[in-house]
């Protein structure tokens, strides 16, 4: 009995033990506990409270826009994020699409926000040797070469995870392992060869890319959720691993639900299709759909007040079954609401063609915005075409930090997309790009501890840029 007592006593003492351990790692993340010994909300303000991603050290390898996205992403979320680009040029993006003269093109500057840049030859001996001790120095390497360059450079797998195994390196690749592992890939390869090609675009017409860019931007976040993910992982295991997105995987994860209706294609017409109502035979492959909803809820795209010269003067309309009666009254079709050929979704859907033109005659006679507000008013949802020019001047959107004015030393002003992942305690301050090779010293000196003998070496050996006069005439 004694001896129970005793183990109590020592049970106890244990909780007590992790108790103390419990609540000394919630004071780091808590000022004062709650009585629930709970971390209490931050009493800061939105976005207030320190970096997510606090910390991590990226070497970002990326060029382009699939692999910029995913590190710019990271930094927003509070990642030290440096740029490795090749001197000289840097990310061929720089250059392309310059819209002002000797300024970096938008193409670069909005995918490459919140990052430091050092020019690194990767191919000299010197260069070799800064990305080594880069490699020992971060904690993730981002890269999206075509397929085999890393390797080509020295920097095999094998080779990373003997000089950091805690390091994780994440890649897109255009294709995964199979026929076209080896092939070069942009973004509408992906969309054509991920599935999202063949499914956009009317029944018949051509197979049309799409404007968003699931291919990179989409492949981007993907891989970014990789790593976060291969991070947290790491916390148990101490070690790295591979993180690997294809683009062709990323597309058609974007484009399941078209997969979803080629495998009910199986058990008869896609009903909720326009081209159901049409009479139109469907083949073996989930057809393009035009502006058909892809769920169960059929939409399309109207027009509204001013079509004739506006083509964004328009609005997505979705006859969502149970606000039908509401749009009935609202188009001033009341009659519909009982009607055997109306009232019921399966008695609609031959019909749709018929539905949707009696809805337009209502909507062209206001604008996209009036519609969306009487539409609104009764829950029945509705999608204005907006225009880049419109989101561009929409105040909400400016202050939510999803639109935001960034300066620029040689370009000046411009408009970027911000953060589209909102953490309540998170910062997100978007920062301009940085100029090519910006931060090489400061990278040499404070991140990598160089010394200044060696630096010198570094330099001389032209691995960060031109090397100085003196030496490169030697
Ligand atoms: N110093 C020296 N050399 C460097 C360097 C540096 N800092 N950075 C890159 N290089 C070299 C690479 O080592 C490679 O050399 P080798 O071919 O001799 O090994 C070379 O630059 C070019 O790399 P690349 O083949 O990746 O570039 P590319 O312009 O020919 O192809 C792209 C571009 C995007 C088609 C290809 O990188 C690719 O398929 N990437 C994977 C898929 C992807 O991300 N696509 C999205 C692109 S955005 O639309």
């Amino acid at each position: 009995m004694a001896k129970k007592k005793d183990k109590k006593a020592k049970g106890k003492d244990k909780i007590s033990k992790n108790d103390k351990a419990k609540r000394k790692s919630l004071k780091l993340v808590a000022k004062k506990a709650n009585g629930n010994d709970l971390p209490k909300v931050s009493s800061k303000p939105w976005g207030k409270d320190g970096k997510a991603l606090d910390g991590v050290k990226i070497l970002d390898f990326t060029h382009v826009q699939s692999g910029p996205t995913c590190t710019q992403l990271l930094a927003w979320l509070g990642a030290d994020v440096i740029k490795v680009e090749r001197p000289g040029t840097g990310d061929i993006t720089r250059g392309q699409l310059q819209d002002v003269p000797n300024a970096d093109s938008l193409y670069f500057t909005m995918l490459n926000h919140n990052k430091r840049s050092i020019t690194l030859d990767s191919k000299s001996k010197e260069g070799m040797k800064v990305l080594e001790r880069l490699v020992k120095t971060c904690d993730v390497l981002v890269e999206n070469f075509a397929p085999g360059a890393l390797d080509r450079m020295g920097l095999t797998w094998e080779h990373i995870h003997s000089l950091n195994p805690r390091m994780i390196v994440a890649s897109v690749k255009g294709f995964g392992p199979g026929p076209y592992e080896d092939c070069k890939v942009y973004e509408n390869v992906a969309q054509c060869a991920g599935g999202s090609a063949s499914t956009t675009g009317f029944h018949d017409g051509l197979p049309l890319v799409t404007g968003a860019q699931i291919g990179d931007s989409g492949t981007g976040l993907h891989l970014a959720l990789g790593i976060v993910s291969a991070l947290y992982q790491r916390k148990r295991t101490g070690r790295g691993q591979r993180v690997l997105t294809a683009m062709q995987d990323g597309v058609l994860n974007l484009c399941r639900v078209k997969l979803r209706d080629q495998q009910r294609l199986a058990h008869g017409p896609l009903k909720e299709y326009t081209q159901f109502g049409q009479g139109i035979p469907f083949g073996e492959a989930t057809p393009r759909a035009g502006n058909d909803s892809g769920g169960g809820q059929p939409g399309v795209i109207l027009k509204c007040k001013g079509w004739e010269t506006d083509p964004n003067a328009y609005i997505y309309f979705i006859t969502q079954a149970p606000v039908w009666e509401k749009i009935c009254d609202l188009i001033g079709q009341p009659d519909w609401k009982t009607h055997p050929d109306y009232a019921k979704p399966p008695a609609r859907l031959p019909r749709l063609k018929e539905i949707f033109e009696r809805i337009e005659q209502w909507t062209m006679t206001k604008t996209k915005f009036e519609v969306m507000n009487e539409c609104n008013a009764f829950d029945i949802p509705v999608g204005p075409i907006l225009s880049m020019k419109e989101l561009a001047e929409e105040p909400s959107l400016r202050q939510t930090g999803t639109v935001v004015e960034v300066d620029h030393p040689t370009r000046g002003k411009y408009l970027s997309v911000g953060n589209p992942i909102k953490l309540s305690d998170s910062i997100t301050e978007v920062e301009r790009s940085p100029l090519l090779g910006e931060h090489t010293d400061e990278i040499l000196t404070k991140v990598l501890k160089f010394t200044p003998r060696e630096i010198a070496e570094i330099k001389a050996s032209g691995a960060t840029g031109q090397a100085p006069k003196a030496q490169a005439a030697e």
